[in-house]
This record gives structure tokens, C-alpha cells and sequence, in this order.
């Protein structure tokens, strides 16, 4: 059955389309609907199911049209008028638009004056010099499509995290289900928690491989199989590529190591091995000491461990270490010398410092937002609504005057509730690293949280200078989604991860990981090179409603993956401290 998340990219593709096609107002509302349709909490296809046409028809932005539209998608697979609108402008929209700068409109146009249709047509037209002789575009246009299509290459074709893990969720609990499987973990990349991930890897131990794999490649989430043997099978679900492997379980813990990566890990590790005499496979760890030629066979030497995931590393003397830190970024020496970072955990943290509400582009009452924070167990919680400013769209950033009604407002839930509320701002970092905020309003202020939102094409050395700067200004707590990029969309702003960090360490400002699933900027890489800088890191999930609350887990990951133990993270801290870092 259809995920909201296809229904949803239905109507955005149909939006591009219809913007393609120059037509006003509906690609707005269309994509309005998306957004909702997409954060629906509960599937859609189940009213349809249900007949449930009400229900439906409740959720913001969706009316009677668009919930035709819905029913039409979940009971047949097609829109009628999303078909004739591709036979008319058979433009692959999805693929061209990732082109920084090219959005539906262009496209449009392209294809109307040059009939590209696809990223290949593009980049013959470009560079054919063609696109220059457009009206209304002209050298700077084509190459800036030249510059960007590498990238747009190469986006797209990774799921983002946030989707493709409650995938693996599902899988494991179905597999778990089977009374055959003895044991069953994510591995590859899903399992270090990376950002993007190119295909879910699902491992199970069982002595009865045939009826494990029979079972999956006929599960009900399944839509094809793309392949399957005696000892794994890939299917697709929606769009995702699901890879089981299948081990007896006394090579569980092997294969397990193995399969988790990442790639460079593993040869570092098997390195390690092979100075200590050490073998190292997905079928175990082995003693070839003695053995005259350790590579005649799989399985040559004494075999010492395998069973056990730790016990692999136990084998070469090193702790088992948490799957986000195997990176190859330094983790075996550490583990060699006992000295792996005490990762924070979920439980660490006790409030969330960036979150929205209808003041500015946020779906929910202040009141509303803070309820989700007490329901969470939070101490302390941080509005941050979008002050105006360069990159904040339309009229929904706040003016000083609206910023202070608003602190009042805050004032009064917070009076009222059981645990902290701060009154924040979302300000703007402008393309020099100033913020746009008057002295009585900065004083009001509980917390600033300041991020880039526009001029993003700047230069890395630019770009370190500018974040700098903001990061120096007292005024400023939390430098929000450093990059300000966005997975699959936009690269960002790149910089100097550790020059921000010394900055961030000597004036007190957190530099911030927004857990938004499409943005986890910073980032573990990132994240590990300011905290080694001596930086305070603060996790938020810059939520526009109670749901996305939920994107902390997400946030929380990749601190891991940058090596951030609690007293890193500032929204661990017992409030009385982040209050004296606040102020
Ligand atoms: P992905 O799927 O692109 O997000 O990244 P991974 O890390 O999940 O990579 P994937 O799915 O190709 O393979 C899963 C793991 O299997 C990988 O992390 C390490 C291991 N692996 C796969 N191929 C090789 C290889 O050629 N050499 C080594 N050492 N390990 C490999
Ligand atoms: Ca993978
Ligand atoms: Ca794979
Ligand atoms: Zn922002």
C-alpha cells in the first residue's frame, strides 16, 4: 500500500509540473498538501482503506480535490491528470531540479525552448553552449549548471536517514517474528547511523537459511524482489533496497563486524590483525600464527572468535565499540589504549533548545509545543521562532516589536508549566556573520539562536570567516544549521570545522546539530573536529510541531557519530549550568 511518503511525492511532483506548466497558486497549495500528507503520523492509505473520506479530508491543506486525488493514487497507482500533465511535459523534473538554481520553472522553460527532458539533455545543452541563448538566461547560468551537475549526480540516488531507518525498525521486528531466526541486527550503514544511506543491510543468524529467506522476499511491505539465493536476498520496499544476509549463528558476531563496516574500518581493523598474527573475516577471527599460508583457505588457522560481535574485537585485544565511531577516524587506537569516548545516549538529554510555533512557519500554539516537551520528560525547553531577515521567506519572520509580544507570551506558559521555558529567537546569520537584532530585544532574550539561511554559495574561506564572526558575537548562544544544507538539495555552506570550534570554545556559543532528518548539520565528522577544538555542542531538533520532537534520536546519532560524550552537549546539562552558559 502507499506510504505517505509517496503519496506525498506524487503531489510534489505534481506541483513542479504544474509550475513547470506556469500555472499559479495551485503548486502551492499542492505542495502545502505534500508537507502535511508527509507528517501525517498514521497511514493515509488506511482511510482510504476504510472509506474513511472525513478523515482524510481533516488533514491542513487537504480539501475535496486533493482528497480525490488521494483515493484516486492509493486504489488505482496513478492520478489521471498527474499522467497527462507527464505525457505533456515528459520532463524527468525530479532529476533536473536538483540542480542548484534550476527549480520547476526553468525546467519548464528548458524544455519549452530546448526540449530537455533529463540531467544528460542538460548537460549537452550546457555544454554546447546552448543555454546561454536563452532569453532571460545567459553565461552565468550555464555555469553554474555546469559547476553543480557533478553533484546533482550524486544526489539522490542515497535515502535520507530518517527515512530509511523506521524501514529497518519494521524489518527487524518482522524477522524477529520468524521462529527460525536466532538473531537478527541492522548492519552497513544504517547501522552507524550515516545521514544517508544507499541500501538497508539486515543480517539474522539461523540454522534454517531457505525458510528465513522464503519468509522475507514474500513480506507483506515487500513490492519486488530484485534477487535471491541460498544465502541472502535483496528486495525493494517503496523505494529502498533491502539486503538480507543470512549466517549460521555461530558466525553471527563475524559477520556481524564485517557487515557493519564502514569499508575503511574494516581494513584498518584487518590491518590491526594481520600485525598480531591475526586473521580477520565475516566467517571469524582467526589465530594464523602458526599457519604457513594464512590466505589458503576462509577458514585456515585456529579460529578464536566469530559467535560474538565483541568477542571479534576482544580477539585483537580492543573493547567493542559503538558501530557510529566505526568510521576510521581514529576509534582502534583509542580502543587499543582503553580510551573510547563515553557516548552520550538518549536518555542524557533534558531539553531541546530550537523548536517553532505559528508565530513564524510552525504549525502549533507555544502551549502546545511546551505540553509535547513536559510529555517527553524535558527540564527545559527553547522557543525559537524565525526573527526576519535575509533567507527567511515572505512576511512569517518576526520584527523586534513581534519578538517582544512573543517573550511575553512565552512568559506566561512558562509561568504556568512544569518545566523551563526560554524564550529564544531563530535570528539570521547575513552574508557578513552579523545578526539583525535590536539591544532591548537581544536583552529580553533567553536564548539566540543565530543560523545561515541565505548566501550559501560562499567560499570555504568566506564561509569560515562569516561563521566565525557570528560565533564571536556575545550575543549570539547557539549557532544554528552551521552548513545550511540540505541532503539530496543543497551542498551548503563549507568550512573550517576545527576554526569554528576554537572560535565556539573561547566565546561560549554552542555550535548547534539540527536533527531535522534532512539537514544533520553539523555533522559526526564535523561534530568530532569542534569538539576536539574544545566546542560545547547543543542537539535540537529546530521542530515545527510536537511530532518532529521525535528527530532527537536522529540529532543524538550523529553526535555519536561525532564522538560527543554528555558533558559535550549542552542540553544535557542540569538547567542552573546551561543557564550560567546562557547568560
Ligand atoms: P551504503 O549502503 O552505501 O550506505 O554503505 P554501507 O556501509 O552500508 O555499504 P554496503 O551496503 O555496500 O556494504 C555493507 C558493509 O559491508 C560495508 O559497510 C562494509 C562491508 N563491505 C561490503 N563490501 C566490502 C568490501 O569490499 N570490503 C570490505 N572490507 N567490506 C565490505
Ligand atoms: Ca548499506
Ligand atoms: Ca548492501
Ligand atoms: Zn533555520
Amino acid at each position: 500500500m502507499a506510504t505517505n511518503a509517496e503519496i506525498a511525492g506524487r503531489f510534489e511532483e505534481f506541483a513542479d509540473l504544474l509550475e513547470a506548466d506556469d500555472v499559479e497558486y495551485k503548486p502551492r497549495a499542492y505542495r502545502r498538501a505534500a508537507d502535511n500528507i508527509r507528517a501525517h503520523p498514521t497511514p493515509i492509505a488506511d482511510y482510504v482503506a476504510a472509506g474513511d473520506r472525513d478523515t482524510i479530508e481533516d488533514i491542513d491543506g487537504v480539501g475535496d480535490a486533493i482528497a480525490s486525488k488521494i483515493v484516486e493514487y492509493v486504489e488505482t497507482g496513478e492520478i489521471e491528470e498527474l499522467e497527462e500533465l507527464r505525457a505533456d511535459l515528459p520532463i524527468d523534473i525530479a532529476d533536473i531540479t536538483r540542480i542548484e538554481g534550476v527549480g520547476p520553472k526553468t525546467a519548464g522553460k528548458l524544455y519549452r525552448e530546448l526540449g530537455i527532458e533529463t540531467l544528460d539533455g542538460l548537460e549537452a545543452a550546457a555544454e554546447a553552449g546552448e543555454i546561454q541563448e536563452v532569453s532571460g538566461f545567459g553565461p552565468k547560468t550555464e555555469q553554474n549548471i555546469r559547476d553543480n551537475l557533478e553533484f546533482a549526480r550524486t544526489i539522490g540516488q542515497r535515502q535520507l536517514l530518517g527515512e530509511a531507518r523506521p524501514l529497518a525498525d519494521d524489518v527487524l521486528a518482522f524477522l524477529e517474528s520468524i521462529d527460525a531466526v536466532d538473531r537478527c541486527e541492522v548492519a552497513g550503514s544504517i547501522r552507524r547511523w550515516r545521514a544517508t544511506i544507499g541500501d538497508v543491510d539486515v543480517l539474522v543468524g539461523t540454522e534454517s537459511a531457505d525458510d528465513v529467506i522464503e519468509q522475507f522476499v514474500n513480506w507483506d511491505s515487500v513490492d519486488s524482489e530484485i534477487e535471491s539465493g541460498p544465502e541472502k536476498a535483496s528486495v525493494r520496499v517503496g523505494e529502498i533496497r533491502v539486503d538480507l544476509r543470512v549466517v549460521v549463528p555461530g558466525e553471527f558476531g563475524s559477520a556481524l563486524q564485517y557487515f557493519t563496516g564502514s569499508k575503511d574500518h574494516n581494513v584498518a581493523l584487518r590491518n590491526y590483525a594481520i600485525d598480531r598474527g591475526m586473521k580477520l573475516n565475516e566467517y571469524g577471527a582467526f589465530d594464523v600464527s602458526e599457519v604457513e599460508d594464512p590466505d589458503s583457505g576462509q577458514r585456515a588457522g585456529e579460529r578464536v572468535a566469530g559467535e560474538t560481535e565483541a568477542g571479534m574485537y576482544e580477539a585483537l585485544g580492543l573493547e567493542w565499540m559503538p558501530p557510529e565511531l566505526r568510521e576510521d577516524r581514529g576509534e582502534i587506537d583509542a580502543a587499543a589504549v582503553g580510551e573510547l569516548p563515553d557516548l552520550l545516549t538518549r536518555d542524557d538529554v533534558r531539553g531541546d533548545l530550537h523548536t517553532h510555533t505559528g508565530w513564524s512557519d510552525g504549525n502549533n500554539t507555544i502551549s502546545e509545543m511546551v505540553e509535547a516537551a513536559e510529555a517527553r520528560g524535558y527540564d527545559y525547553f527553547g522557543i525559537a521562532d524565525h526573527a526576519e531577515g535575509p533567507g527567511v521567506v515572505g512576511d512569517m519572520g518576526l520584527s523586534d516589536t513581534q519578538i517582544i509580544e512573543q517573550v511575553e507570551s512565552i512568559r506566561e506558559v512558562d509561568a504556568a508549566a512544569d518545566i523551563e521555558v526560554f524564550a529564544g529567537i531563530e535570528a539570521n546569520v547575513d552574508a557578513n556573520g552579523e545578526i539583525d537584532l535590536g539591544e532591548e530585544v537581544i536583552a529580553e532574550l533567553d536564548v539566540i539562536v543565530a543560523s545561515p539561511h541565505s548566501a550559501l554559495d560562499q567560499d570555504a574561506g568566506t564561509a569560515t570567516e562569516r561563521l566565525v564572526r557570528a560565533i564571536e558575537n556575545p550575543a549570539i548562544d547557539v549557532l544554528g544549521h552551521p552548513s545550511g544544507r540540505l541532503l539530496n538539495e543543497r551542498s551548503g555552506l563549507t568550512f573550517d570545522a576545527t576554526a569554528l570550534g576554537e572560535a565556539a570554545a573561547a566565546s561560549d556559543t554552542a555550535l548547534e546539530i539540527n536533527s531535522n532528518p534532512r539537514r544533520l548539520d553539523l555533522w559526526g565528522s564535523a561534530v568530532q573536529a569542534a569538539i576536539d577544538a574544545g566546542a560545547s555542542i547543543a542537539i535540537n531538533t529546530d521542530a515545527h510541531r510536537p511530532s518532529t520532537l521525535e528527530f532527537m534520536r536522529w540529532g543524538v546519532h550523529t553526535a555519536r557519530r561525532g564522538w560527543a560524550e554528555p558533558a559535550d552537549v549542552i542540553n544535557t546539562w542540569e538547567l542552573a549550568d546551561l543557564r550560567e552558559f546562557l547568560h
